[in-house]
């Protein structure tokens, strides 16, 4: 690449727009790869496929974005071109349709600056890539003045929007997911529950305040808390698994001074709750636990429990180990009765 733009403007060599656009790509490429470096922890602690994903583009990226600086040949620039609308067209999936790959199988995730940004990048990669191979750019060439002007200004905008974009992530939400009752989640955002949740991030997994999270292969959803009768409230949830059997041990919360695993039984006129001593989860499956059926109990509650309130508890699972939630109370209502 002979770019001469230092020295007085008269002696500088022509810019052909090839060289001009392949340098283009090749910034936005390193823009693509830092971001996607940016977000690789947080997505490997949701699944090493996804971790592996991040990890393998944005050393792509980067390798092709020296490749292609150095020797901009044809089959460089087309290859390019299809990683980069392969990765925009899966990112589009994960935005609509879902994937069915890893723990977030199916789910959509909110768009946000950061990844429409990445995304951004790598169409216009795409786009400007097949564009410089498949014409001949080479034969128009741009003032060096305003070649500068162009590939400076263009230089400015990659860094100064991937910084941006990484102090937008790492300060707030990088990655929303909208599983679950969205709306839900911003009735409980006071200081003390921002704590709780942060803490169960570091324990390694990913949980709202709307009673939902993940750990390892298994996605607890819509899990929440009845609203208490005497010193006892049921909590249900979904337990669904993506991946190896696993059992569910045991509950824990501090608001509780004894936490069981019950199965409602019907014998006759009358029904009883019976503790289990666990809970098989299926390889692949779904395990409900709700209003007349399998529950889980909290037994010996210090102060009742008020629709609005939230109230953590931890689940420990054999294999994918524990889960700390904050889940919401829910009134009890006219057709589900005051049995658990
Ligand atoms: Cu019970």
């Amino acid at each position: 690449m002979t770019m001469a733009w230092s020295g007085g403007g008269a002696r500088m060599k022509p810019v052909d727009l090839r060289t001009a656009g392949t340098i283009a790509c090749a910034l936005l490429s390193v823009g693509a790869a830092v971001i996607h470096f940016a977000v690789l922890g947080e997505h490997w602690q949701e699944w090493w496929g996804y971790g592996l994903f991040f990890g393998t583009s944005a050393w792509l990226q980067l390798g092709w974005a020296a490749a292609v600086a150095s020797r901009p040949s044809r089959a460089t620039l087309l290859l390019g071109a299809a990683g980069n609308l392969a990765i925009t067209a899966l990112w589009l999936l994960t935005r609509t349709a879902g994937i069915p790959l890893g723990p977030a199988s199916g789910e959509t995730e909110g768009a946000t600056f950061i990844d429409g940004l990445a995304s951004g990048f790598e169409l216009s990669i795409a786009t400007g890539a097949s564009a410089i191979a498949l014409s001949h750019l080479e034969r128009l060439t741009l003032r060096p003045a305003l070649a500068a002007i162009i590939l400076g200004t263009s230089a400015m905008a990659v860094v100064v929007l991937t910084t941006v974009s990484l102090v937008d992530a790492s300060a707030g939400e990088g990655h929303v997911s909208t599983e679950g009752g969205g709306h839900e989640a911003s009735e409980g955002t006071d200081g003390a529950e921002h704590e709780e949740s942060a803490s169960a991030e570091h324990e390694g997994n990913h949980q709202d305040a709307a009673g939902s999270g993940r750990v390892a292969n298994l996605v607890v959803s819509g899990a929440y808390a009845r609203e208490s009768s005497g010193d006892e409230a049921a909590v249900y949830l979904t337990v669904s698994d993506f991946g190896a059997a696993d059992r569910l041990l045991r509950a824990t919360s501090v608001i509780a001074a004894d936490v069981q695993i019950h199965e409602n039984r019907v014998e006759g006129a009358t029904a009883s709750m019976q503790p289990l001593d666990g809970l098989d989860i299926p390889a692949g499956g779904n395990v409900e636990l709700k209003p007349g059926g399998l529950h889980i109990m909290l037994l010996g509650i210090r102060e009742p429990l008020e629709p609005g309130d939230t109230v953590p508890i931890t689940l420990e699972f054999e294999v994918a180990g524990k889960l700390a939630l904050e889940i919401p109370v829910r009134a009890l209502t006219a057709t589900e009765g005051g049995q658990p």
